[in-house]
């Protein structure tokens, strides 16, 4: 009728003084990985267009957005953000449309930090 004996060793009953308490492996989480987003100087794209991709896109108040405008004027490049992947490459996206709407040759990239 009933079969238990066959079962009487394996791994169910605690006749093996198993509990059968799962052994947790431990999972290295990782911070994903931040990008900057660069604004690179150009001799053509007028200062206030830059002021006003950096207030639009950037969220910075007109007098941050003139600071680091003007250093990108004087250096050549300067970083304006640091975001992740996907926030760096929509970031990068919005200019680089803004500009070319507005035939600027302003250059705006991303590079992982
Ligand atoms: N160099 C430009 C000018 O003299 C201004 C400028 C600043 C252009 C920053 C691009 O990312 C830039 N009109």
């Amino acid at each position: 009728m009933h079969d238990y004996a066959l079962h009487m060793s394996a791994d169910n009953g605690d006749d093996d003084g198993d509990f059968g308490v799962a052994l947790q492996t431990r999972t290295r989480t990782r911070r994903p990985p931040l990008y900057k987003v660069l604004l690179l100087n150009d001799d053509y794209t007028p200062m206030e267009f830059v002021v006003h991709i950096l207030e639009r896109f950037f969220g910075m108040t007109h007098a941050q957005a003139f600071e680091i405008m003007l250093t990108v004027h004087k250096k050549g490049v300067a970083v304006v953000g640091v975001f992740s992947h996907e926030i760096a490459e929509t970031k990068v996206t919005q200019v680089m449309d803004f500009a070319r709407r507005h035939q600027h040759p302003l250059q705006c990239t991303m590079e992982k930090e």
